[in-house]
């Protein structure tokens, strides 16, 4: 007899994956790197992973809650990415082996051709007017072009603000305006799934509502046909031409480099301010220690630049260190599933860095076509953006890491810039769900809502109580949000919004936001519990999880959920969910509706989107859909809620 699957899924959180030597043996990190003590730390990370123009006098200045790092120091963020990896002799080096989505286009690009490139554009922006300070928007797929545009930002002191390709004109109307970006820089269109995305039309509509934008460089991508405003609108290929030599800026350590909005609880995305020094040195060392790059990996974040993950880790910290990467321009099942897997093969990929909606995708799709390919070269995964089932850890383990490559659930933020909770490859014994350890010199830990530290017994709220290199300079122009956001909760300490645990090992679990924790009769269950029991299920491919308010109970809980291979629910099925639940959580944990959709909810970014899930548990109108990847999806989830609704 085979055991149930809650017993299997108590055994998979409960596995432990040791280091293995010989990977421990040749890890950039070994375990001393966790007795360092921190001002030690980041002093010398400072000093080996950035080339400064003039030294930092004074490692940081800590004014709750603002943090200033190497202060005194002079450098350039485009010329430690690009151009001192050409003055070192490493100009033939592929900086980017790029893949556009139609299949057969690619381009290697080396640090020479990026230099190259980045100068180009520059030239052509100083022609424009951008100089120091001169605030840029960028609106671009995931085309070389697009690194290569924040490149010629920072090259000039030029701040950008990288709106994702999948957002509306709103969207990107709403952040030129704030920033009051002079320039846009965008494509004609992108490619997706086969399709085109009309990125310069979108622009021109949001242009009508950002007056500050005087000009707008237009790459021809696709050479679909598209309007040029004459006198605002130039061509790329016509503007970037001159070789001329454009030095880099000697940029102050705390001058800004780029804001990123991120959403928050009200309406207006917050624009999250990162400086040049701090942030640098942040990502090349955690881009360093935690991938174990070395100087000849092949290294693929699979994330969009749009995100924060693009601007950390496939940009900003991987060319620091140097690194080859792989840039991919479309989705992972185009033209077929296996996608992503023959991109692994046809560059050796070693590092492969995504989030656990797409490891969820390719294990809804099956391990056959992972299993078309040789992905031996890879020797080490990751994980980023929301925490990650055991079943899904485990699945990735085995069918793409070949039960061989340590596996590194990294946590962070926006706000963070930089990975803070974290294994590292060699040292940390991983368990299927855990990020584990605070990266060397972060001070995380778990606080109730007094302030007290929790214990391996419970659950609280994650809090930082120590300045890092890389953290968040504020929002722009929005102080009093600022504190009220992060620093209002506990005195001179960093509010994450995340529910958190640390167990009897000091490892960190994840508990997701901490206004998914749900209570039910004065339980609090997190809605990740609930999810990882069902996707736990043989049958069910995804879920999501919200809560309703109940009369007896408080909460009463709702599940989303997408079964395997397209089959559709039954009174049976949802029987058995609501049971299996109840089997591996224990009966408080019984979802009270279970509404069975072909779909999620996503943001483009693959977020669930549960605030949306909640308002229609709760039966209410919808909030603000705009960020969602196929609005329809939710459209369809609310008439199967109201036909599916269950009372227990
Ligand atoms: C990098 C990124 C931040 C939020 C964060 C968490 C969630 C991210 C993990 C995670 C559990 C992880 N930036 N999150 N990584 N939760 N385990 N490894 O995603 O600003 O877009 O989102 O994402 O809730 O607060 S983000």
């Amino acid at each position: 007899m085979s055991a149930s699957p809650a017993i299997e899924t108590i055994l998979l959180e409960e596995r432990r994956y040791p280091p293995h030597p010989d990977f421990a043996a040749q890890a950039n990190a070994q375990p001393e790197i966790y007795e360092r003590e921190f001002e030690e730390f980041w002093e010398s990370e400072g000093r080996e992973r950035v080339t400064w123009f003039e030294p930092f006098t004074k490692l940081y200045e800590w004014e709750p809650p603002y943090a200033r790092w190497y202060l005194g120091g002079k450098l350039n963020a485009c010329f430690n990415c690009v151009d001192r990896h050409v003055e070192a002799g490493r100009g033939d080096k592929v900086a980017y082996h790029w893949e556009g989505e139609p299949e057969g286009e690619r381009r290697d690009l080396t640090f020479a051709d990026l230099q190259r490139e980045v100068v180009r554009l520059a030239n052509a922006l100083k022609r424009l007017g951008v100089r120091k300070g001169t605030p840029v928007g960028i609106y671009m797929g995931m085309v070389p072009e697009a690194p290569i545009a924040m490149l010629a930002c920072a090259r000039l002191g030029a701040p950008h603000t990288v709106v994702f390709g999948g957002f509306s004109a709103d969207s990107l109307s709403g952040r030129l305006q704030d920033m009051e970006c002079e320039v846009l820089i965008t494509q004609d269109e992108a490619w997706r799934r086969g399709t085109t995305v009309p990125l310069k039309r979108t622009a021109d509509e949001a242009l009508a509502d950002a007056p500050s934008v005087r000009n707008v460089v237009v790459l021809r991508r696709t050479g679909g046909d598209v309007p040029m405003t004459g006198g605002r609108d130039v061509w790329w290929h016509d503007v970037a031409t001159e070789d001329a030599d454009c030095p880099c800026e000697p940029m102050d350590a705390e001058d800004l480099l780029y804001l990123l909005y991120t959403s928050g609880t009200t309406a207006k995305p917050k624009g999250i301010a990162h400086t040049t020094a701090g942030y640098l040195v942040g990502v090349a060392t955690t881009h360093h220690y935690i991938f174990d790059v070395k100087p000849d990996s092949v290294y693929w974040c699979a994330a969009d630049v749009g995100w924060v993950t693009g601007h950390s880790y496939i940009v900003y910290g991987p060319l620091c260190n140097g690194t080859t990467g792989v840039l991919y321009e479309g989705t992972p099942d185009f033209p077929d599933k296996d996608r992503w897997w023959s991109i692994v093969e046809r560059y050796g990929v070693e590092i492969l860095y995504t989030a656990p909606t797409a490891i969820r995708s390719h294990m809804k799709w099956g391990h056959e076509y992972a299993e078309r390919h040789d992905l031996s070269s890879l020797r080490l995964l990751g994980s980023v953006g929301e925490p990650i089932n055991p079943e899904a850890w485990v699945w990735y383990h085995e069918h793409v890491g070949g039960g061989r490559c340590p596996i590194v659930d990294t946590w962070w933020q926006t706000e963070t810039g930089m990975i803070l909770i974290t294994p590292l490859p060699g040292i940390t014994t991983t368990k299927p769900g855990s990020a584990t350890k605070p990266f060397p010199g972060v001070d995380a830990a778990v606080y109730d809502e007094d302030g007290n530290e929790v214990g391996p017994a419970g659950g609280g709220y994650l809090v930082l109580r120590r300045p890092w290199p890389a953290m968040l300079r504020g929002l722009y122009r929005e102080h009093d949000r600022y504190v009220e956001t992060y620093w209002s909760r506990y005195p001179d300490t960093y509010f994450a919004g995340d529910g958190a645990r640390i167990d009897e090992d000091d490892d960190f679990w994840l508990l997701g936001r901490v206004d998914d924790v749900m209570n039910v009769s004065g339980h609090r269950i997190s809605t990740i519990e609930v999810e990882s029991a069902l996707v736990d299920h043989g049958d069910v491919a995804e879920a999501a999880v919200a809560a309703r308010a109940d009369v007896t109970t408080g909460q009463a809980i709702v599940a989303y959920v997408t079964l395997k291979g397209g089959r559709d629910g039954s009174v049976e099925m949802l029987e058995e969910l609501r049971n299996h639940v109840a089997r591996k959580i224990g009966p408080i944990a019984k979802p009270a509706n279970i509404v069975f959709t072909p779909e999620l909810p996503k943001t483009r970014s693959g977020k669930i989107m549960r605030r949306l899930l909640r308002d229609v548990a709760e039966n209410r109108a919808l909030g603000d859909t705009t960020t969602l990847a196929d609005p329809m999806v939710v459209e369809e989830i609310k008439t199967r809620a109201a036909t599916e609704r269950t009372d227990d």
